[in-house]
């Protein structure tokens, strides 16, 4: 039986030591409570560092044996690595990027190599626990090398991977010394959530452009496993949250903080100290509603809990220093003998208080500057239970594409933040009641359960494809197979697609000449059998490239064929090629615009190359070409088809398939093998007979019976047939 071990840099709980003994409390939070359903469970564990620093190897041995009761055990770090893995690394350098704020990151050599050399011990404790095909479930930015640490160990693994805060543009990614090195990490997972749609398209754009690995619809091909990135909004308990509002002990906190601030209407901020989290901009905000409006004085007050976090890295220590000045400032200017603008508290509070905190405020306002998700604004809406207050949510929140309901600001626009504020203050009850109920129907549905069940089932979903694919993946054992057929035939033959399948692609088509060690290998196996090379170049480069070599050729997807030692090309199928000077202007028209497109001309198409356009840009030309060309290629009955960096626009009736069938007509050969990389060549798959060797080079879907990875791998497999 296979087990599942959950990963984080912190494990949920805290230690502490008292009197020489440690006293160990499982955390609360959502997290904990929602993958509680999975650690919980038979030989299932959670991996993490229990939070402080143990040294001697009897408390070290005392903490292993405590955790093992809490189905957890421990990863001890140094007093060094927290400085420089956790302090440094993960809250200098990636913190900061990750959340744009690019004034705080810190490129420090020696961070990196703690944060390499941590994500390495990680993955040495995780090592000590795991079997081969067990599913790790790796969690956030402190751990993005670990998944490809794991990969390499254990490749048949489960490893899915789940970041917490943003993924930020490519832009920012891009700043870093090390971006090509943490993605890598990264995409040793087989699946990878974020928060949003938003992170999942920033992480796909950065894979593109900084790995070279292109994706469709969210999955990555990484070397021979297929990736899959996708969006999981990560929900609250939502249950404990609205059972606590009405709890006997909840009640009479709120009768209890009431009556000590007097009839108000009260603003409830609450946030670990970060300068993500936008504090002092809502302090500023404040000010400037209570000097605007003096009506509200006395009669309104914020509650601001700000959790201590990270008080050793400077940029904190400073924001800390900023907030204490501008509350001494506001509460100095307005305050009166009984009433204080901004109750201000640098601690955290039991979850009772918490939650009379959520109860009795009329508003919350969580205006980060940057957040993954932001699980405070959940967690207000939960405990509203009967429905009145406001939600007053940053657009900068994940959390905001989902409570559309709330009231959505720009947390740097200080003119609207104020402005929500007086509509909040104002709001009708029945305004209230409907936004509340509708972004409570959705919080109820979409919680921390649901959140893990989805991520679950989602991975083994991958796992399937990935089972698809891989058992259409050639091994040693078919190629032993296929190298005695091919030995025992009498007259074999092999269709070979040239572009992605003997050789990669390059830059310019003219580049992607055959080099010498092709050549020769074409060579051998023509003098073993009949060898066709099958590709969509016209028959002036295919005549070049293979002169004198004993192989048919058919080029331009059928239009023409040279027999073996016949000294020029023939028609093989009728061209009509009256549709092109329409098409050609439409064309010329998107090269214009589009620095590196180029229109390659052959006798039955015409093809536009985007391959050396900026990316991105030639994606979002493609389309418009696409789309225009559709329209346009209907009254000419023509096909409009993509290609790897390419459209192409021709006679549907033209294609490898047909030009295959035409070969094969009348012929009896006893082994027949067609190998190709995309679509055109599926014509050329579905056109061989039943008992024929059809295999796709990458791993894509197909109706050939094989895949193999890349051209290298198809040269060995060709080389294998004559040794
Ligand atoms: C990261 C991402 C993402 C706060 N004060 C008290 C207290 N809390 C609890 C809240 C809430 C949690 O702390 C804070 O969670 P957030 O999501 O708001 O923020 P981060 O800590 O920055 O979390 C974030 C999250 O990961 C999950 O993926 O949403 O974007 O930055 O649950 O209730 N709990 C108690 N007393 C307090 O005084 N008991």
């Amino acid at each position: 039986m296979s087990k599942t071990i959950i990963v984080s840099n912190r494990l949920p709980v805290s230690l502490q030591h008292k009197n020489g003994k440690f006293e160990f409390k499982p955390s609360a939070g959502g997290l904990a409570t929602g993958l509680g359903s999975i650690y919980k469970e038979g030989e299932n564990i959670w991996i993490g560092w229990p939070g402080n620093d143990v040294d001697s190897p009897a408390q070290r041995q005392e903490v292993i044996e405590e955790l093992k009761n809490l189905k957890m055990a421990p990863v001890f770090l140094t007093k060094e690595d927290i400085e420089l893995y956790y302090e440094g690394f993960s809250n200098e350098t990636i913190w900061p990027a990750f959340h744009y704020f690019t004034q705080y990151i810190n490129y420090e050599d020696s961070y990196w190599k703690s944060y390499v050399e941590v994500n390495r011990k990680f993955c040495d404790t995780i090592l000590e626990k795991a079997e081969p095909e067990d599913t790790i479930w790796v969690h956030d930015y402190q751990l993005l090398l670990l998944p490809m640490m794991l990969r390499e160990a254990l490749p048949q693994a489960t490893i899915a991977f789940f970041q917490h805060i943003p993924f930020p543009s490519y832009e920012i990614i891009r700043m870093l010394p090390w971006r090509k090195e943490l993605l890598e990490g990264m995409v040793g997972a087989d699946l990878i959530g974020f928060h949003t749609y938003d992170d999942m398209r920033h992480f796909l754009s950065a894979v593109g452009r900084i790995l070279g690995l292109s994706n469709e619809s969210g999955y990555i091909q990484a070397d021979n496993r297929l990736v899959n990135v996708d969006s999981f909004p990560m929900g609250i308990d939502y249950e404990k949250f609205a059972k606590a509002a009405v709890s006997k002990k909840s009640l009479a906190n709120v009768k209890k903080f009431k009556s000590l601030l007097g009839e108000q209407q009260l603003l409830l901020t609450i946030d670990r100290l970060d300068y993500s989290k936008g504090i002092p901009q809502r302090i500023r905000v404040f000010d400037e509603l209570l000097e605007a409006n003096p009506e509200f004085h006395g009669k309104v007050s914020m509650i601001m809990v700000v959790v201590p976090s990270r008080a050793k890295v400077k940029s904190y220590m400073e924001l800390k220093e900023e907030i204490d000045t501008l509350v001494g400032r506001i509460n100095s200017k307005y305050s009166t003998l009984n009433w204080v603008p901004v109750h201000y508290f640098y601690r955290s509070f039991p979850f009772n208080e918490l939650s009379a905190f959520y109860a009795m405020s009329d508003i919350a306002l969580v205006t980060p500057l940057r957040d993954g998700m932001n699980l405070v604004c959940k967690e207000f809406v939960a405990s509203k239970t009967d429905k009145k207050g406001v939600l007053i949510l940053s657009e900068m929140a994940g959390a905001s594409k989902e409570l559309v309901d709330a009231v959505l600001v720009n947390p740097n626009d200080m003119k609207a933040v104020k402005e929500s504020i007086i509509t909040a203050l104002n709001m009708p009850e029945e305004e209230q009641i409907l936004r509340i109920s509708a972004m409570q129907a959705s919080l109820k549905k979409y919680d921390i359960f649901q959140w893990v069940k989805v991520f679950m089932s989602r991975l083994a979903h991958v796992k399937d494809k990935q089972k698809d694919f891989q058992s259409k993946a050639i091994d040693q054992t078919f190629i032993n197979e296929l190298e005695s057929k091919f030995k025992a035939a009498k007259r074999p033959v092999l269709f070979l697609d040239y572009d992605g399948t003997l050789v990669g692609f390059k830059a310019r088509p003219k580049d992607a000449y055959p080099d010498k060690e092709l050549i020769d290998l074409v060579g051998r196996l023509a003098e073993r059998c009949q060898v066709v090379i099958i590709s969509g170049r016209d028959k002036e480069t295919l005549g070049e490239w293979f002169a004198g070599q004993q192989v048919d050729m058919i080029a331009e997807h059928g239009v023409w064929m040279k027999k073996q030692g016949v000294d020029d090309f023939e028609l093989y199928a009728e061209v009509d090629d009256s549709w092109k000077s329409d098409i050609r202007q439409v064309m010329d028209y998107y090269v214009l615009r589009t620095p590196g497109a180029f229109i390659e001309e052959k006798h039955h198409s015409l093809v536009w190359h985007y391959r050396k356009v900026e990316s991105g840009l030639g994606d979002l030309r493609m389309r418009e070409l696409f789309s225009h060309l559709k329209y346009m290629a209907s009254g000419h009955n023509l096909q409009v088809l993509e290609g790897n960096m390419v459209l192409e626009i021709k006679r549907p009736d033209i294609n490898k398939g047909r030009a295959a069938t035409a070969f094969l007509k009348g012929e009896e050969y006893d082994f027949i093998m067609a190998l190709g990389d995309d679509w055109t060549d599926e014509d050329t798959f579905k056109a061989m007979p039943k008992d024929s060797y059809t295999i796709r080079v990458g791993y894509a879907y197909t109706q050939a019976h094989y895949n193999i990875k890349n051209p290298t791998e198809v040269r060995n497999l060709l080389s294998q047939l004559v040794r």
